[in-house]
């Protein structure tokens, strides 16, 4: 059991370093001791990053979900497994318990089967925060389907695009969704977006909402009465290590959003040795990870990382700020939650209220807080440790992507002596490097750089699903034999990583990684738009906002161009989500270029920041009079 928990710095460092030494004994004897296998492995690790070919744990069988819900039934069948909390505080709470996940999990396998997905084929999940999310998810993997769910917070081209880049058969789906006092009309993007996706015959509607919605006969169905008369057993399908588990989209600085491939065996091992070291999380404790299930965070540390420890997870359906601005602390309060992981976006627009939200709850339950998705400053680190911890509940500040399937740089917590803004120490097995301008790696302590990764982890994503060219172009390129991140690093005195950034054209906004690209094409789409660039600038709670630069074909009248923008902001809407639209829009003359073609975005992104002092040298440009022109018109 040993090696399983981390149990003080020494031991960190001891374990650390066994893992850069000894990678295949070390995940090797992880694997043996805290997983059930229908088959052992006859190599722990081969890899190629030159192809990029990675593989652990070849021709071992399994099936995750034994790993998450089988094993535990004999010990802890009782337990609660999901405790989902609906969105509105009134309606009551569920205890979903792992016997009762067991069967659930089962039935829907056996709709799925009926229905005719077979092992390989992919599943399109569209649901809101509800339970029925995650036991499909783990129907999927039971049956060995490949589930790739889409945010249902994303528009119908959105999800069209993604359906089809992975031919989903099917797509899971509600009548609609609750968001805090609104609900959204789900069932009518998918109906939407099938319009241009005829690879799907069959759509499972869950019933949330309770309203009327259209059914497309033959083709839609409602999920319960399938479920009511499902069988509440299925014998779990035997996976190959190496078979995808999931396929989840992320945005990349071009056009498509990238499909990346996450395995079976290597995952599971990953996601759950995280999860037990960096929530420290304890037979009992309740664990509530704020985020969507639609995002790599979900998947990992909602649904696989903590089911796999045989833990209780909270599934929030709200959003932080319904009905109340306490609604997370009365969330803590009412489940006595142990470990809490939230996005610094969220702390900051919390920290903008009364401290009388905060205080009106007891949140002596919690012993472990988190944050992901962004770098978080100063001022929100202080107010999550001084209000939320009250200084004995260290936070640990977890870095990581959707490619690294699991946290890759983070303090231990009760380990590791944390330093706001700091992600601190890379986990155990996870080599860093950073690299200069030229390619070299940056030596030694005190410096800054290009984050690279040099040695594969069981978690990293296998490949960008049907476009194997795209996935070693994005992260295998750039630098000889290294994962790169498209992060910037710095290493301090005492070798502790602190995340500076993206170094290419993803802006992270409220936590949501946006490419620039799919933003401009939607804007350019406009008839009367001829070209556009986005950056982003500082904003107090999102982090960063988006700031559009556009070229129209034709200036006309003010009272004009105000609709314009919001025609602009109603085709971002349309073409990816409202999560994409822009805070402020700027009509140009032009905009800056290299004599190459180029968009000279840095200095787009300082006028946007109102840093107009020393954009540095623009005399390369090919235009440098339009620099002048739009500084004066800036907003
Ligand atoms: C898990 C997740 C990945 C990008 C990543 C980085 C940023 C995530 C961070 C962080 C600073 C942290 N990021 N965690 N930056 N500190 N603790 O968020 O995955 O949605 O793919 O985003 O998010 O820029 O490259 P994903």
């Amino acid at each position: 059991m040993s090696n399983y928990s981390i149990k003080n710095l020494e031991e960190y460092f001891q374990l650390y370093r066994k893992s850069v030494r000894e990678p295949e004994t070390f995940w090797e004897e992880i694997a043996e001791e805290h997983f059930v296998w229908r088959k052992r492995w006859t190599k722990v690790l081969q890899w190629d990053f030159s192809k990029p070919e990675v593989t652990w744990f070849e021709n071992a069988k399994l099936n995750i979900t034994e790993n998450c819900i089988d094993r535990h039934l004999h010990i802890r069948g009782d337990k609660t497994a999901i405790l989902f909390e609906p969105n509105d505080p009134k309606e009551k709470a569920q205890h979903i318990t792992y016997n009762e996940l067991y069967s659930r999990v089962c039935k829907m396998a056996n709709v799925l089967k009926d229905k005719g997905v077979k092992k390989g084929d992919r599943v399109c999940i569209y649901l809101p925060m509800i339970p029925e999310l995650a036991v499909s998810v783990l129907a999927c993997a039971r049956i060995g389907a490949v589930h790739s769910v889409v945010f249902a917070g994303f528009s119908a081209q959105a999800l069209s695009t993604r359906i089809n880049d992975s031919d989903c058969k099917m797509v899971i789906t509600s009548d609609g969704s609750f968001r805090g006092s609104k609900t959204i009309d789900l069932k009518g993007i998918v109906d939407l977006a099938l319009e241009e996706c005829k690879g799907v015959h069959s759509v499972l509607v869950a019933k949330r909402i309770n309203s009327e919605v259209k059914m497309k006969q033959g083709r839609d169905q409602w999920l319960q009465p399938l479920l009511d008369k499902a069988k509440a057993t299925y014998t779990a399908e035997v996976m190959d290590a190496e078979d995808p588990l999931f396929i989840l989209y992320t945005s990349g600085s071009t056009g498509k959003p990238k499909g990346m491939v996450h395995s079976s065996a290597g995952y599971m091992v990953y996601t759950a040795y995280t999860f037990k070291n960096i929530f420290k999380y304890q037979e009992n404790d309740v664990y509530w990870c704020t985020a969507d299930i639609g995002w790599i965070t979900g998947h990992s540390y909602i649904v696989y990382g903590p089911l796999a420890n045989g833990a209780t997870t909270v599934m929030f359906e709200g959003v932080p700020t319904y009905p109340h601005y306490g609604r997370f602390w009365q969330i803590v309060e009412k489940h006595k939650v142990n470990q809490f992981y939230t996005a610094p976006t969220a702390i900051r627009a919390l920290a903008k209220e009364s401290l009388d939200y905060v205080d009106k709850h007891d949140l002596s339950s919690l012993k472990v807080l988190g944050t992901v998705g962004e770098p978080i400053n100063e001022e929100a680190w202080h107010w999550y440790n001084n209000n939320i911890g009250k200084h004995k509940s260290p936070i640990v500040d977890t870095w990581w992507q959707t490619e690294t399937g699991g946290i890759m740089i983070s303090p231990i917590p009760y380990v590791t002596p944390t330093t706001p803004t700091f992600a601190t120490l890379p986990f155990i097995g996870v080599q860093l490097a950073l690299m200069d301008e030229k390619g070299e790696e940056l030596k030694g302590n005190q410096v800054e750089g290009r984050l690279c990764i040099k040695f594969p982890w069981p978690s990293m994503a296998r490949t960008i699903w049907g476009d194997h060219k795209r996935y070693f172009d994005t992260y295998f390129s750039a630098y000889d034999n290294k994962y790169f991140t498209g992060d910037g690093a710095k290493r301090d005195a005492v070798g502790y990583y602190r995340i500076t950034g993206r170094v290419d054209d993803v802006i992270i906004v409220s936590g949501h990684n946006l490419g620039t690209a799919p933003i401009e094409d939607a804007i350019n789409e406009h008839p009367a738009v001829a070209e556009s660039a986005i950056v982003g600038f500082p904003h107090d709670i999102k982090g960063n906002a988006l700031y559009g630069f556009v070229i129209l074909k034709e200036i006309g009248e003010s009272r004009k161009q105000e609709n314009l923008r919001k025609e602009i902001n109603q085709q971002i809407t349309e073409h990816i989500g409202p999560i994409a639209k822009l805070d402020k829009i700027q009509f140009v003359p032009g905009l800056p270029k290299t004599r190459s073609g180029k968009i000279m975005r840095r200095i787009l992104r300082k006028i946007a920041s109102g840093d107009t002092s020393n954009l540095g040298d623009i005399s390369t440009l090919l235009n440098p009079e339009v620099v002048e022109a739009i500084i004066e018109d800036a907003q």
